[in-house]
């Protein structure tokens, strides 16, 4: 069979994708693994309609394939329009699809609607096993009726799938000279705002280390040196995470990554921070949400907000960068909880500090407990679709902390996170001038686009250097300073029954 794959030109604030579609790259390489036609077109470089049509003219697909995120999913919902106007078979899948599900196939014409991973899915698809059998799809007869499959299996074992065909992009065109390499899929955690059960889900499914180096050897065989590792939680299971550094030490290949995704401030100890630094890891972002311990639990993070300084101080030590995400407005906060925040997290001196409005995707408790306890201030459809949710407006209130208090909330914390992000990108009187200029509001339409060209300038020509390896100086270097050691970490909260080593390791069926 013949697939066209399409990444939705759905940036958001972005204004230049970061990296190619990591889900699609996967679908291309089981087709092609089975003999299938594959191309991709990434409309996130601003790609008419005009130019994919004329590129589907030439292909003439059987299928055409589309992902998108549910930021800005009118795009793909009008490309789903075009494409059935002239009569292509039009397949959905990735985050929204995931979300929505049947609602997908009810509000757009489209023909098969996927929901969560693709892989095993596709494979099927293509060679034509009858639609009402494959699980994990929804569909239309012929004569309208939308069928849903109901959910499938995660895939099980995902050494078996073969490693993302990324070559199917531009890869030059990218705002850096990065590959994503996935390690592992999946968290066990329940965050009342987290969305992940919908695609990659709850059950945790490693890759094996070997198959995990293995990838990284094949682009480093190509030149490159810089790698994401965006998985949802890398360090669930430390010694493999552990073993993954040992091995890329071994290889001898001098790489540098990030886990810009995040990991779990509480699934660390020092000597894995060692080995990541050994290992190259520059970054790691933890996801923190709030200082307040009640507003933790009531999220259902899992977290001791104790561990967290010493998360900070354990990746430092390592020579690790560390960056804050926080959430501003989640059941429990308060515009005065919201403060102290950001007061004592810029204390603790991470390198970066990002606040984020919540977002309630539906399906998620968060969801769930807006609709009882707050009052939305947009409604679902347009959020979900609308990319100001970004900026200072959110999109619920609670009579603790309103509109108004979370709109001053989201402005107060920006102008920190842009002084930081400013002076980081730029250096420190450079990026000072920057922002006291982007903080004259009037100027920010010109500042803004300005400062992210000469970025993506700067990047680009950063990447030209590479490789630029700090490895050997680290490893020289490596801490002697064993002080902050596991056990001063405490672990606790998360739901036993899904913790249980056997479950990660075997993962659980999905969940009902
Ligand atoms: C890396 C990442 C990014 C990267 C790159 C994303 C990219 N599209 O290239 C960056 C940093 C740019 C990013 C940005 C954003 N992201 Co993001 N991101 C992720 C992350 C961590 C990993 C994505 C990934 O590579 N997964 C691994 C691959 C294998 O899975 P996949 O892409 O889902 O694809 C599989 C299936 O979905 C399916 N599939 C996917 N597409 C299709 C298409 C067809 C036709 C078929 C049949 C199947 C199929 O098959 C694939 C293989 O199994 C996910 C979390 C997650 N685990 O999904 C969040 C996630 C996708 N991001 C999310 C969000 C909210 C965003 C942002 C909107 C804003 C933000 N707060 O950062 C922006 C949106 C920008 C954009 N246009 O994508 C949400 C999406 C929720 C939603 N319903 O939309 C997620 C799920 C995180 C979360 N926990 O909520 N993101
Ligand atoms: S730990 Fe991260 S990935 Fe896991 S449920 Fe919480 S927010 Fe989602």
């Amino acid at each position: 069979m013949r697939f066209y794959f399409v990444v939705v030109n759905a940036l958001g604030r972005y204004f230049r994708p970061a990296t190619p579609h990591t889900g699609i790259a996967y679908l291309a390489a089981v087709l092609m693994k089975h003999g299938h036609e594959v191309q991709v077109l990434d409309q996130r470089f601003g790609h008419s309609n005009e130019k994919l049509f004329e590129e589907l003219d030439k292909f003439k697909p059987d299928v055409v394939g589309l992902t998108g995120p549910s930021l800005e999913h009118s795009i793909m919902y009008d490309l789903v329009k075009d494409l059935k106007s002239k009569n292509y078979k039009v397949l959905v899948g990735g985050s929204h699809a995931s979300l929505i599900g049947k609602k997908f196939l009810e509000d757009t014409a489209a023909d098969y609607c996927v929901v969560g991973e693709g892989e095993e899915l596709i494979e099927e698809f293509a060679a034509g096993k009858p639609l009402a059998d494959i699980k994990g799809l929804i569909w239309r007869k012929d004569d309208g009726t939308i069928v849903d499959n109901g959910p499938r299996e995660f895939v099980q074992d995902l050494d078996k799938i073969p490693p993302p065909a990324y070559e199917l992009f531009p890869l030059e065109e990218y705002f850096d000279k990065k590959i994503p390499v996935i390690t592992s899929r999946g968290c066990p955690y329940r965050c009342s705002f987290c969305s992940i059960k919908f695609t990659a889900g709850r059950p945790f499914r490693a890759r094996s280390a070997e198959k995990v180096v293995e990838e990284f050897k094949k682009w480093y065989d190509r030149g490159y040196r810089y790698f994401q590792i965006p998985d949802d939680n890398f360090t669930m299971d430390i010694n493999r995470a552990k073993k993954v550094c040992d091995l890329i030490v071994e290889s001898g290949m001098k790489l540098e990554f990030e886990l810009r995704n995040g990991m779990r401030a509480d699934r660390a100890d020092q000597e894995l921070f060692d080995k990541m630094a050994a290992a190259g890891c520059k970054f790691v972002g933890y996801g923190i949400e709030s200082i307040h311990q009640d507003v933790l639990d009531k999220m259902k993070k899992g977290l001791k907000f104790a561990v967290i300084p010493k998360a900070i101080e354990m990746a430092h030590n390592s020579g690790i960068k560390v960056g804050a995400f926080m959430i501003i407005g989640l059941e429990g906060d308060t515009y005065d909880k919201f403060t102290e925040s950001l007061n004592y997290i810029i204390k603790l001196k991470p390198d970066e500090i990002r606040f984020y409005n919540a977002v309630p995707y539906p399906g998620t408790d968060l969801y769930e407990w807006v609709e009882k306890n707050a009052t939305w201030v947009k409604d679902p459809e347009t959020y979900l679709n609308d990319s100001t949710y970004w900026n200072d407006q959110p999109v619920f209130e609670t009579k603790d902390f309103t509109k108004e208090e979370r709109a001053a909330a989201y402005r107060y914390a920006e102008l920190y996170v842009m002084k930081n992000l400013m002076q980081t990108e730029f250096g420190r009187l450079i990026g000072y001038a920057a922002w006291t200029a982007w903080r004259v509001k009037p100027l920010r339409p010109i500042i803004t686009p300005m400062g992210e060209r000469v970025w993506y300038v700067m990047r680009k020509t950063k990447s030209l250097f590479r490789p630029k390896i700090h490895v050997e100086d680290l490893r020289a270097s490596e801490t002697t300073d064993k002080d902050v050691k596991a056990r001063d970490i405490e672990e606790k909260e998360i739901p036993a029954q899904d913790l249980e080593q056997k479950k990660y390791e075997q993962p659980p069926k999905i969940p009902a």
